[in-house]
């Protein structure tokens, strides 16, 4: 039903500004005023390793001014473009304003006003909206997600059939030991994580996670690793002279606290292995540096990923392969979907028609969900209605460029997703996300469902 067009959450003003993120590069910021008065905001967050298929965050690559990061050109197009276009719509028609900047920007990947500014609008809008109506973030969300989702079907589907119906308090998967692009390249694989599948709270699994982490920390330092030094999302960015060396050292440090590995706090692994891809004669191969210098094909890199799931209780693997390496994600994906959720993230790239077109193809069974990999609220819906129709887990993440805009916090509980990762327990741009699902679990009490572990039920 479209609200009348007098409505106190009718767009009046549109405004962006440049500020800056977790790591100091500019992004942009958007305010959105509606006829009550009442004013919502969002701030595009940013990625380090990112998808090859993402859609473009605009930067105004003006070499004299901030090495070129600057978003003046984004921060204009939101401005002198979509502002005019946008004035009059309304703010709690989500998918009328989300069609709008699309149809504005014109382009596939968002290149031409830039995801960067199309994402900080369409979250802006949901902010407004809740605003002028008086409603929680997460409610406005709830209500927008259960239009997009409409028709999802409830029957037939084991593994997600209690996902995406109602508000569930996130499960988290958070950030331990950092590698890759986000500490130094110290590791191959990107982040060692951990899920607290036996918490029977969401306030209970950051308590175990928060106790872990600086567990994790003291062993670190006694061994003379460099325990202190955070990666860019907070996580412990230690020199190791092994990826494996991570896990297991993430393993003693569960059991430390008196819990259980696997039974309490189960692992995952984003290996983000399109950033050590090294294709040789025509062949996806993978070049590891941590551990001595080794280049792996892609079926011998699977039956070492496999063997690791045999040794330690690893629930969850992201990006274990290639985003392109399709032959690779066919082969893995059979070996290990009834053992572990095997995420795509620079895989699928948020982008509905990617996701739609590789399911097809029988590869992972779970999609990381990034509203900026796409550009706007209403894509990142039809992307997860898509995911929970296939059976597929959605994990909704942060990047690892952040800033206090906590709106995954909002958006996770609203679709149900059941999952979240946001990074480590460190460094406030991440717990802006936590604190606020902090505050959603005691506001929403019995509202919102916690399934916590058993959305995992079905693998062994
Ligand atoms: C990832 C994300 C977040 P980035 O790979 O999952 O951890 O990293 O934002 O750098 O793409
Ligand atoms: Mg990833």
């Amino acid at each position: 039903m479209s609200a009348a067009p007098h409505s106190a959450s009718r767009i009046t003003q549109v405004h962006a500004r440049e500020v800056f993120d977790s790591r100091g590069r500019p992004t942009v910021e958007v305010e959105i005023t509606c006829t009550s008065g009442h004013t919502g905001r969002a701030i595009a967050p940013s990625g380090a390793s990112k998808g090859r298929f993402e859609a473009l965050e605009l930067r105004d690559q003006t070499a004299s001014r901030l090495g070129g990061a600057g978003v003046r050109q984004a921060v204009a197009n939101v401005d002198t473009i979509m502002a005019p276009a946008l004035i009059g719509l309304d703010a709690a028609e989500q998918d009328q304003v989300d069609r709008r900047l699309l149809e504005l920007d014109g382009t596939a990947n968002c290149s031409r006003l830039g995801a960067n500014a199309l994402v900080a609008v369409s979250l802006a809008t949901a902010h407004a909206a809740a605003a002028a109506q008086g409603r929680l973030l997460v409610e406005h969300l709830y209500e927008v997600w259960q239009k997009a989702a409409h028709g999802l079907p409830t029957q037939g589907r084991t593994r997600t059939a209690a996902l995406g119906r109602s508000l569930v308090m996130p499960l988290p998967m958070v950030n331990m030991i950092s590698g890759g692009l986000h500490a130094g390249k110290n590791l191959d694989f990107q982040d060692f994580l951990i899920i607290p599948v036996g918490a029977n709270s969401y306030s209970q699994a950051l308590d175990w996670i928060v106790t872990i982490y600086h567990r994790l920390g003291k062993l670190l330092g006694e061994r003379g690793l460099e325990g202190v030094l955070v990666g860019d999302e907070g996580g412990y960015g230690p020199r190791l002279a092994a990826n494996e060396q991570a896990v297991a050292t993430v393993v003693e440090a569960i059991s430390a606290c008196g819990l259980t590995p696997g039974r309490d706090v189960a692992l995952a692994l984003d290996v983000a292995a399109t950033h050590f891809t090294e294709i040789q004669d025509g062949q996806f191969g993978y070049r590891l540096s941590a551990g001595g210098n080794r280049w792996l094909t892609s079926a011998e890199f699977i039956a070492e990923i496999e063997s690791w799931t045999r040794k330690y209780p690893i629930i969850s693997i992201e990006d274990p392969l290639d985003e392109a390496d399709t032959a690779g994600w066919q082969a893995i994906t059979p070996r290990l979907h009834n053992k572990v959720q095997l995420i795509g993230d620079d895989l699928f790239v948020t982008n509905p028609q990617r996701f739609e077109a590789l399911s097809g193809q029988g590869i992972a069974n779970s999609v990381l969900i990034k509203v900026n990999q796409i550009g706007t609220l209403s894509q990142t819906f039809a992307t997860m209605r898509l995911a929970l129709a296939a059976d597929y887990w959605p994990v909704v993440s942060a990047r690892s460029g952040e800033t206090e805009d906590a709106t995954i916090a909002d958006l996770a509980v609203a679709t149900g997703a059941g999952q979240i990762k946001i990074g480590s327990v460190a460094r406030s741009e991440r717990l802006a996300k936590y604190n606020q699902l902090l505050r959603l679990e005691e506001r929403l009490q019995d509202r919102a469902a916690w399934l916590g572990g058993t959305i995992f039920t079905g693998l062994h």
